[in-house]
C-alpha cells in the first residue's frame, strides 16, 4: 500500500453492493488485507510468548477405533426436528444441520431421512430386486449380483419435495436454518446404472414408463418415465464410500438426479416395466400439487433451483462487527447452478458470490462472498440461477403463481434479518 493511501477509498472501490457487500475476489492473493479489510480476529496479546504445553503432549493419547465417529466436542451437531406422525415411531423425517457444516458433501450421518413407515431391516445375503413387466426376460439380482455390474460414482443432492414447506405459512417459522431448509442432502452416490439392467431384461421399446418398489412397510412405491429411468437413473449401493446407510435404503435404492426426493424409493425390491404411469398412492394423494385453483399438477419431477445463505443463518449468532465471510448452498434439479447474487440490503442490491469448486450437474454447490458488517440490523438474502437460466422467484411471486395450499417445492428467495446483537432471524421481507 502506498504511504498516506486512503484506506476507506479502497475498500469502497471493492463494494460490490450496498451495505458492505465486498467483491468475491477479495480473499484471493491478499486482496482482503491489501483493502485493510481484516480485522484483528485473532488476539495478540500473548503472541510474543511460547504457548503452554497442553495436556495432549504430556500423555499419550486414545487408542485406535475400529469405526471413527466425530469429535465429542460436536456432539451437539445433530440431525435435527427428529418428527415422527402421531401414534407412529418411523412415520416422519430428521433433518440435515444445514448451518453446521461446510463444503458440498453431507456426512452420511447426517443426512437427512424421510420414511413413510420406519426403517426396515433387511439382511443383503436375502434380499433381491426384480425386474418384470413388459420385458423379454424377467430378471431376479441378488445384492452378489449386482455387485458385479459396471458402476458410476457421483455426487449429487436429495432434496424431499416437503423441504421448506413451512415457509408456506402466514408467519416465518423460527426455527434454525437446517430445521427449516434441511430436508436437503448431498452425497456421492456409486451404483449400477438403470440403464444396463433394462437392456439386459429387454424392456419393450413400447413401454414408456416404469414402477418402483420398495421393500419396507409403507410399500412405497412411484412411476418413472422411462427416458429418465434410460438416461441417468442409478441403483445406489453405496454413499459417501461405504454401502447406504440403513435409513438411507440400504441395501439398494433408486437414485434419481435431480427429481423430488420421493421418487428415489429406498429399499428397492421391484422395477416393472409398464407403458402407462402406474397412478400409485404415492403419486395420487400424496406429491400432486394443489393449486389455487383448487386443481392438481401431477408428476412435478425435478426440483426447482433454490439457496440459502447457511452462515450466518438462524441456528448461529455474529461476533460483532467486521468482515465475514458469508456461506451457502445452491441447486438446481435442471442441472448446474450458473450464479448467486447476494443482498446485504434486503434485495435493493445485489453482488455475485464466488463459486467454489467443484459446480456439478445436480449437486450442491458452495458460494461464499466477504462481508463487512457495520453492526446495524440488516437483512441478507441469496437468489441462485441455473445453467437453464431459471431464477430463484421471491416468496411473493411463488405464491402468486401457486398459492399457498401447495405444500411442496418451495424454493423462493430466503431472508435472513441479522440484528444487531447479532442473533439471525427467519423473515418475510
Ligand atoms: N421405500 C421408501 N422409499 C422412499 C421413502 C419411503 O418412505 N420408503 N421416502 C421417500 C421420500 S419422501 C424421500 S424425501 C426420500 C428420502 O430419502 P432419505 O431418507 O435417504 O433422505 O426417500 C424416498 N424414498
Ligand atoms: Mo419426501
Amino acid at each position: 500500500m502506498r504511504p498516506g493511501h486512503d484506506d476507506r477509498r479502497d475498500n469502497d472501490a471493492r463494494a460490490a453492493a450496498g451495505n458492505g457487500l465486498l467483491d468475491r475476489r477479495i480473499f484471493l492473493k491478499g486482496g482482503a488485507a491489501a483493502a485493510g479489510a481484516f480485522m484483528a480476529f485473532a488476539s495478540s496479546e500473548s503472541a510474543a510468548a511460547p504457548p503452554e504445553t497442553p495436556p495432549g503432549m504430556t500423555m499419550s493419547g486414545a487408542p485406535l477405533s475400529p469405526y471413527g465417529s466425530p469429535a465429542g466436542f460436536e456432539r451437539e451437531v445433530t440431525r435435527t426436528l427428529i418428527r415422527s406422525q402421531p401414534g407412529t415411531t418411523g412415520a416422519g423425517a430428521s433433518r440435515t444441520p444445514l448451518e453446521a457444516l461446510e463444503g458440498i458433501i453431507t456426512p452420511s450421518g447426517l443426512h437427512f431421512e424421510r420414511h413413510h413407515n420406519g426403517v426396515p431391516t433387511i439382511d443383503p445375503a436375502q434380499h433381491q430386486l426384480l425386474i418384470h413387466g413388459m420385458v423379454a426376460r424377467p430378471l431376479i439380482f441378488t445384492m452378489a449380483t449386482l455387485s458385479r455390474y459396471p458402476m458410476e460414482s457421483r455426487i449429487h443432492f436429495l432434496e424431499c419435495s416437503g423441504n421448506s414447506g413451512a415457509m408456506y405459512g402466514a408467519t416465518p417459522p423460527a426455527q434454525t436454518c437446517g430445521q427449516t431448509h434441511g430436508l436437503v442432502s448431498c452425497s456421492e452416490w456409486t451404483g449400477v446404472p438403470l440403464r444396463l439392467l433394462l437392456e439386459e431384461a429387454g424392456a419393450d421399446p413400447r413401454a414408456d414408463w416404469i414402477l418402483a418398489e420398495g421393500a419396507d412397510a409403507a410399500a412405497m412405491s412411484r412411476s418413472v418415465p422411462m427416458a429418465k429411468a434410460k438416461d441417468d437413473a442409478l441403483l445406489a449401493l453405496y454413499q459417501n464410500g461405504e454401502r447406504l446407510r440403513p435409513e438411507n435404503g440400504y441395501p439398494v435404492r433408486l437414485f434419481l438426479p435431480g427429481y423430488e426426493g420421493n421418487m428415489s424409493v429406498k429399499w428397492l425390491r421391484r422395477i416393472k416395466v409398464t407403458d402407462t404411469p402406474t397412478m400409485t398412492k404415492d403419486e395420487t394423494s400424496k406429491y400432486s400439487d394443489l393449486q389455487t385453483d383448487g386443481k392438481s399438477l401431477l408428476f412435478t419431477y425435478p426440483m426447482e433451483v433454490k439457496s440459502v445463505i447457511t452462515r450466518p443463518a438462524p441456528g448461529l449468532k455474529m461476533t460483532g462487527q467486521g468482515l465475514y465471510e458469508l456461506s451457502g448452498i445452491a441447486w438446481s434439479g435442471r442441472g448446474k447452478i450458473g450464479k448467486v447474487e447476494v443482498s446485504a440490503d434486503g434485495g435493493q442490491t445485489w453482488a455475485e458470490a464466488a463459486l467454489s469448486a467443484p459446480v456439478l450437474a445436480y449437486a450442491l454447490t458452495r458460494f461464499r462472498i466477504p462481508w463487512k458488517w457495520n453492526g446495524a440490523p440488516a437483512v441478507l438474502k441469496s437468489r441462485a440461477t441455473d445453467e437453464t437460466g431459471r431464477v430463484q422467484p421471491t416468496r411473493d411471486a411463488l405464491i402468486a403463481q401457486h398459492g399457498a395450499n401447495v405444500i411442496y417445492h418451495y424454493h423462493a428467495i430466503q431472508a435472513w434479518r441479522v440484528e444487531a446483537n447479532g442473533e439471525v432471524k427467519n423473515v418475510y421481507a
